[in-house]
């Protein structure tokens, strides 16, 4: 039996479905006593350092946990539950933490976009059974803004670079703590739960010693959801945002299935867009929460869910806050949410006084979730125009000239799936839900999507020039030689595709081969 401390953050569904998918039970922390009488504790956590030590000093059960560490039983913390072991961190100096370790918890501090996204790998300092197996080139999943840094070197498992060298995995005897998420790094993060769960496993240190580490960019999946006309949920996907062809809603799949096995061909990650968000279902009734919860007990990879992210009142009166929305999620198999046009509506209010309320979507979800939970996801078209000096939007120089030679444009925002147009341009709407919280940028084309003509490099640049969080292309993916394109002339972090993989036009293995000696990318699961 398994003991998982759940302290209400984030996506432990997750580790629950990696540990019961290896064979084994999994019994939730409810008093301080199921600490103390635990055989294995695992401890996972994401979002804000300060609210995870009040939830654990208000459930009582800080000093339980203190009394679990020193008896050195068996003990994994992940991302949060690492640097709960620490003595204090940058993010709430003024919360100690468990201080089992000493040291402190700090924030990156590097050019490169924060929170740290994606998939990298270790540089192992000494022999641990959980590594069992491993080559030692091997990439695991990472989601974090804030890094440990021990006094007593000698604790130090692993260490990763990212900008800076950092501290990615701890040991000390049975109390093991890694930064990343094995639950969300595939195949192998379910061998190194495994090997924690076996304490027959003798300690290992793999045979390649990398001098270095590099993060991996991501070949994003993504599966526009909505209900056909017969009710169905289908996976859909439009050509500059027009689902239907010949008066029908194109259907391209079943969610659940295609996300295993897009899983299954080595997908960095999968993000599902219920493109018909806008309808006033009860909140547990939404049907993309069943969607996440069978995708998430068998697929091993982060997953993004996007479609009416946002406050509402269902068809009974019942309001619900954007922060129970997220939350359902959440606590359904979603690693991060994405907001689409309440995005545009919360910056279009902020820009009136420029004042943070504190009361918005992005700021809620990413106070309790972490900014790392909160992608936004732009929908914008290109106007073109003569003189950017009468236009009050950010304006770039075209090399692709308009319909009338116009050698300038503005990427105006739309709202409700492409349907209305916003008098706000996507690089403001970047840079303020930066502001305001966002971790991440899901940048879209509506002018690209569905024509495999390659993504809009200019776009791309223009935006990720003006922020410092990461940002996924994504629209117009044709051939493996866009996703060069897109990491070569810009620093986009990720690329996404949805029609080439949907139409087995260019599967994911082929991009991947294709990149695998031109950039740094995650290896193709073992067949
Ligand atoms: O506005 O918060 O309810 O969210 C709705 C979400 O659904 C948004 O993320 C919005 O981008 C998405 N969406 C709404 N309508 C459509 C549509 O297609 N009619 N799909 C839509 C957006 C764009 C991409 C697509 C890429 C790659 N799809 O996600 O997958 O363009 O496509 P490609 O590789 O085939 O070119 P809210």
């Amino acid at each position: 039996m398994i003991t998982l401390l759940d302290y209400g953050a984030g996506n432990v569904r997750s580790v629950i479905n990696a540990i019961e998918i290896l064979g084994e039970q999994v019994k939730i922390v409810q008093t301080p006593q199921d600490i103390l009488e635990a055989e294995k504790l695992v401890f996972p956590g994401v979002g804000a350092f300060g609210k995870m030590m009040d939830i654990l000093n208000a459930k009582k059960l800080t000093e339980p946990l203190k009394a679990y560490l020193r008896d050195n039983r068996p003990f994994l913390g992940i991302c949060l539950g690492l640097q709960a072991l620490f003595e204090y961190s940058q993010e709430d100096p003024g919360v100690p933490g468990l201080g089992f370790i000493s040291g402190r918890v700090e924030r990156f501090k590097t050019e490169l976009a924060i929170p740290h996204i994606g998939w990298n790998s270790l540089i192992h300092h000494k022999p641990s059974r959980i590594f069992y197996g491993n080559q030692g080139n091997e990439k695991y999943y990472f989601v974090h803004s804030y890094h440990v840094v021990p006094e007593d070197e000698s604790v130090i498992l692993t260490t990763t670079d990212y900008g800076q060298r950092f501290v990615s995995a701890v040991q000390i005897d049975q109390v093991m703590a890694t930064q990343f998420h094995p639950e969300k790094s595939g195949q192998l993060g379910l061998r190194l739960l495994n090997n924690f769960l076996d304490l027959d496993i003798s300690p290992n240190i793999p045979d390649l010693s990398i001098p270095s580490t590099k993060l991996a960019k991501r070949i994003v999946a993504c599966l526009d959801v909505r209900a056909n006309d017969q009710g169905d949920l289908v996976v859909t996907k439009g050509d500059q945002y027009e689902v239907r062809e010949k008066g029908t809603v194109r259907n391209l799949g079943k969610p659940v299935e295609l996300a295993q096995q897009y899983y299954k061909e080595g997908a960095d990650e999968i993000t599902f867009l219920n493109i018909t968000g806008f309808r006033d279902f009860p909140l547990e009734d939404l049907p993309m929460l069943e969607v996440l919860r069978q995708t998430s007990r068998h697929v091993f990879v982060p997953l993004t869910i996007g479609g009416g992210i946002r406050e509402y009142t269902d068809s009974q009166g019942r309001y619900y806050s954007s922060l129970e929305v997220a939350s359902e999620y959440f606590r359904s198999g979603a690693d991060k949410i994405s907001i689409g046009s309440d995005a545009v509506i919360i910056v279009e209010d902020y820009l009136k006084d420029r004042h943070k309320t504190g009361t918005s979507a992005i700021e809620q979800i990413s106070r309790v979730y972490g900014n790392q939970a909160v992608v936004i996801s732009i929908d914008p078209r290109r106007v073109y125009i003569n003189r950017p000096a009468n236009c009050q939007h950010k304006v770039i120089e075209t090399k692709y000239p308009g319909p009338n030679k116009e050698n300038y444009c503005w990427y105006q925002c739309t709202i409700k799936g492409g349907r209305e147009g916003r008098d706000i341009d996507a690089i403001t709407l970047a840079q303020v839900c930066e502001t305001l919280g966002a971790g991440e940028i899901l940048l879209n084309c509506i002018d690209r999507d569905g024509t495999n003509s390659g993504f809009d490099l200019e776009l791309i640049k223009a935006v990720k020039e003006s922020i410092s969080i990461p940002v996924i292309a994504s629209s117009g993916a044709g051939k493996p030689c866009h996703f060069y394109e897109v990491f070569s002339q810009t620093q986009a972090e990720s690329a996404l595709a949805a029609g080439i993989f949907h139409r087995r036009e260019v599967p994911i293995a082929a991009v991947k081969e294709y990149l695998k000696e031109l950039t740094e990318i995650r290896p193709l699961p073992n067949p």
